[in-house]
């Protein structure tokens, strides 16, 4: 059965001009493009969006990475999608990320790692409609 997952081509992708690399490897790997927005997010946009990360130490520095910048909100379906997503986006940090992988091609550091993929069922139904409305999802 088809799934849906949420991601992000991340500001360091965008600025690096990444973003349309990123998204042929994405369309590659089998997946559908079911929504995606260009967008700045505030500060205060990007701690409610990693809101469960807020007690971690590098809270502070990815909120104002996360606002830096033009970002590619987006919202992909396919078998599988949230585990193949992150098989396809590799580790969070590169220098671990397998070969062949979005951030081992386009990742420069564990906090400017390119993109973002829901790790769940419940974090990409909360991703999806915190950056889409329902009437956008088709
Ligand atoms: P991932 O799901 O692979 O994006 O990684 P996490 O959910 O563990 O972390 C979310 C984001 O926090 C990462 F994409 C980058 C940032 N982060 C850091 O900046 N430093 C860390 O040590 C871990 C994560």
């Amino acid at each position: 059965m088809s799934q849906r997952t949420f991601s992000i081509i991340k500001p360091d992708a965008v600025k690096k001009g990444h973003a349309g690399a990123i998204l042929a490897e994405i369309e590659k790997a089998g997946f559908r493009l079911v929504a995606i927005k260009k967008i700045a997010l505030t500060k205060e946009q990007a701690e409610g969006f990693y809101h469960v990360h807020a007690a971690r130490p590098f809270f502070g520095e990815l909120t104002s990475f996360m606002s830096s910048g033009t970002i590619f909100p987006m919202v992909l379906e396919k078998e599988n999608a949230i585990a193949d997503l992150r098989k396809l986006m590799g580790a969070t940090n590169p220098a671990e990320a397998a070969e062949g992988t979005i951030r081992k091609k386009f990742a420069s550091s564990i906090g400017e790692n390119a993109i973002h993929g829901s790790d769940a069922e419940d974090t990409a139904a909360f991703e999806i409609g915190y950056f889409f409305a329902g009437y956008e999802l088709k």
